[in-house]
């Protein structure tokens, strides 16, 4: 029975040591909740850091022992290793240029980096020493970057889902980190990379395409023979869990407790980790400003903030929690009367009971992160306002930003806006307070973290699936061969070539993809068999494929079939065609490459192509989909299509089709065998047209109606060559 192993930084669970012995109890965070289906089915099993340092070896079996009664697994840091992987590399690299602080907060340091490798490395060992062909691994957060690819090195083709937990910042902040390279790579060992929000996914992805040489078309990466998808799953929270704490009586107690302490008061509750992303600072600047401007708040108004003590022996933090401190001490130094202090400030976590009973009763939450990946804190306010009643402010950075659109959503680098929120809040009529909060609760009921496990193991299914079917329909040596024993059956072939893409690698300078000398010869060897008739069919101008073939007893399409040359005869025009529609169209995509350096117009017949090969990288594509729009509707009452190729975006006259010219060369034939090669769009027309029992290929992973595909000219070329053989037996 195939199993599915989660592996994380941390496992969830709490490890304390008294009277020498070891006691665990299980951490109750939403990702173990969520993950509760998973991990304890079967023989799934969960992986990772128990929390503390455990050197000796008895009391490693120990632990062992007792957290494989919870289907967990524990990989043993080194306090060393905790130092440099954890809080070294992970938390002063990748923490803060993720949160966009690189400038302040990052330190590269070469030893972190090795060691950040050999405990991924750690991981790899664990995982791969429990896994099994057919398993699922799901991998989560920044920690465990490297860790896709060191599985996959040794198991091709184990399925391996990432989530990661924090934003993935722009490239522009990414490309910083020396190590960025690897990084990608680590994580393109994954068949399916989860981020919280789409914009993560864009970001990532264009971070893969410009620092490594892969291409991507639109979520999808393609990375040697695996296509990789990256994609949103906001994650949810136990949502059930937070609607139902309130209705206990432990809850309730709590509720009493700070109803009577805080009677007549709006409450404003803020909770966090103690994190410099999370806008603690912007928060009480912002309440201070608040109770500068409206004095008539003082004695009305309370703000409640939790911040759970986190990662305070670094330097960094210990200075954001003396700062707080000051902060808090100066504004309620400021403004205390006898029995009203404006900041109730704690530095320490609550049990669940408490944090539930100040979900449920706080007028207003207040969630103002400077980065955050998703923020659950927002969302496990939103399921416990059980009567729909209370105001969210959320930041607009936060990733939950993007799904809880009724939350007054502010910029938390505006502390004049969030004094203004404030305001607004509390002020909100209850209908508007249920109007919104219905809304976002019906989103966070919905997308809960059942929800988030299901819809990702479910898309790592399918992404497994979608490889699966391209690998059956990848030319295999078993496909190869039997393709060759057709081919030497048969006496009455045509042979059906496109050139660039196929036969050619792209090349930047269109002229610079003239065939070489090994071509030649597997055109002269193809043809030499008179039982194959060989169809160079390609988007080219006609005067190109002369120059190249002319001298070649080959069929020639030129220009998508708008001009054909059969052996030995002369090149014939379609006839019925204008071509007058280019003098409007032109200027049009001149325009672009005025605008688009690096960009040209190459003029056919009866097209015109815009060539963006040199543009810059992502420009192009940007220019390319604003031309396709601009021409869209130009080009719809004229008999014109629009074709977007590979780095081209051609407009060509609409009658004019590969396809149609294939058939019309093998209509009324009766050939034995018909062969396909493609790479392009147009390509496909040529793959519908021809008869059912035609072997069509295409060349490159893209969706196609092909019944096989190649991966490169390569593939292609050795194949046609090992045709060229079996034909010689049969013609000595
Ligand atoms: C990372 C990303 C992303 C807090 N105080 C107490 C307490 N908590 C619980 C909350 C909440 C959790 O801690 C905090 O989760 P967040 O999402 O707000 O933030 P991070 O810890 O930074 O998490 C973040 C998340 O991963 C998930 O992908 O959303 O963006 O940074 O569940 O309830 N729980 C208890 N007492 C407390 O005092 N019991």
């Amino acid at each position: 029975m195939p199993k599915v192993v989660i592996v994380s930084n941390r496992l969830p669970v709490k490890v304390s040591f008294e009277n020498d012995t070891y006691n665990l109890s299980a951490s109750e965070g939403g990702l173990a909740t969520g993950l509760g289906s998973v991990y304890k089915q079967g023989d799934n099993v969960w992986i990772g850091w128990p929390g503390l340092e455990v050197t000796d070896e008895d009391h490693q079996t120990d632990i062992t022992e007792k957290l494989k009664e919870l289907s967990l697994q524990p990989v043993f840091l080194t306090q060393d290793e905790i130092t440099k992987y954890y809080e070294g590399f992970s938390n002063d690299v990748l923490w803060p240029v993720f949160h966009y602080y690189a400038s302040t907060y990052a330190h590269y340091h070469q030893s972190n980096w090795e060691c950040y490798q050999t405990v991924n490395q750690k991981f790899c060992d664990a995982v791969l020493a429990v896994i099994k062909p057919g398993d699922t691994i799901w991998i989560h957060d920044y920690q465990l970057m490297l860790l896709p690819k060191l599985i996959r090195d040794v198991q091709p083709d184990i399925s391996i889902g990432f989530f990661l937990h924090i934003p993935f910042p722009s490239h522009e902040m990414f490309r910083l980190i020396p190590w960025r390279a690897d990084l990608l790579e680590g994580l393109l060992g994954a068949d399916l990379i989860g981020f919280h929000t789409f914009d993560y996914v864009r970001h990532f992805i264009s971070s893969v395409t410009r620092l490594l040489p892969l291409q991507a078309s639109a979520n999808v990466i393609t990375f040697g023979e695996r296509s990789i998808v990256a994609e949103a799953f906001p994650m949810g929270i136990d949502e059930n869990k937070f609607a139902q704490m309130p209705l206990k009586a432990a809850v309730k107690k709590e509720v009493e407790f700070i109803t009577d302490t805080f009677h007549n008061q709006k409450l404003i509750l803020s909770v966090d980790r103690l994190d410099y992303s999370k806008g603690i600072l912007q928060r009480i600047l912002a309440f201070e400003t608040l109770l500068d401007h409206h004095p008539e708040l003082i004695g009305k108004v309370t703000l409640y903030m939790i911040v759970v003590p986190s990662r305070d022996q670094v330097p960094q933090y210990r200075e954001l929690r003396d700062h707080i401190d000051k902060r808090v001490g100066n504004i309620n130094g400021r403004y205390r009367t006898i029995d009203w202090s404006p900041i109730q400030y704690f530095y320490r976590p609550f049990p669940i009971e408490t944090l539930s009973a100040l979900y449920s009763m706080a007028d207003v939450c207040l969630v103002n992160p400077i980065r955050d990946g998703m923020n659950l804190v927002s969302k496990e306010y939103v399921a416990s306002r059980i009567n729909n009643d209370g105001v969210l402010i959320l930041s607009e950075m936060a990733g939950s930003s993007k799904e809880l659109i009724d939350a007054i959503i502010v910029n938390p680098n505006n502390v004049q806006e969030i004094a203004r929120a404030i305001i607004t809040a509390i002020n909100m009529p209850l209908a508007e307070q249920r109007r919104r909060m219905a809304q976002m609760r019906s989103v966070v009921a919905k997308f809960n973290i059942t929800h988030w496990v299901k819809l990702f193991i479910d898309r790592l299914t399918e992404v497994k699936q979608m490889q699966r079917s391209m690998q059956t329909r990848h030319v295999s040596n078993g496909t190869r061969q039997s393709i060759i024993n057709r081919f030497a059956k048969t006496q009455k072939r045509i042979i059906f070539l496109d050139y660039d893409g196929t036969l050619v690698d792209f090349k930047p300078v269109v002229d610079q993809a003239k065939p070489d000398s090994d071509l030649y010869d597997l055109i002269d060897h193809l043809t030499a068999d008179p039982a194959n008739e060989v169809v160079i069919i390609s988007g080219r101008k006609h005067e190109n494929l002369e120059e190249w073939f002319g001298d070649k007893p080959v069929n020639m399409i030129a220009e998508h079939g708008a001009w054909s040359k059969l052996q030995g005869k002369h090149w014939h025009r379609l006839s019925g065609l204008s071509n007058s529609w280019k003098q409007e169209i032109y200027p049009f995509i001149e325009t672009y490459v005025d605008r688009t350096p690096g960009t040209f117009i190459e003029e056919k017949t009866y097209s015109l192509v815009w060539h963006y090969r040199k543009a810059q990288s992502g420009l192009g594509e940007l220019r390319a989909g604003e031309l396709m729009n601009t021409l869209k509707y130009i080009v719809s009452d004229k008999g014109l299509q629009l074709l977007p190729g590979n780095k081209v975006v051609e407009v060509k006259n609409m009658e004019i089709n590969k396809g149609r010219a294939a058939l019309a060369l093998t209509e009324g034939k009766d050939y034995d065998f018909i062969i396909a090669l493609g790479d392009d769009y147009t390509d496909e027309d040529i793959f519908r047209s021809l008869p059912e029992s035609a072997i069509t290929i295409k060349v490159g992973s893209n969706v196609s109606a092909a019944k096989f595909y190649m991966r490169n000219p390569a593939e292609v070329r050795d194949m046609l060559w090992a045709l060229t053989e079996a034909s010689n037996v049969k013609t000595e």
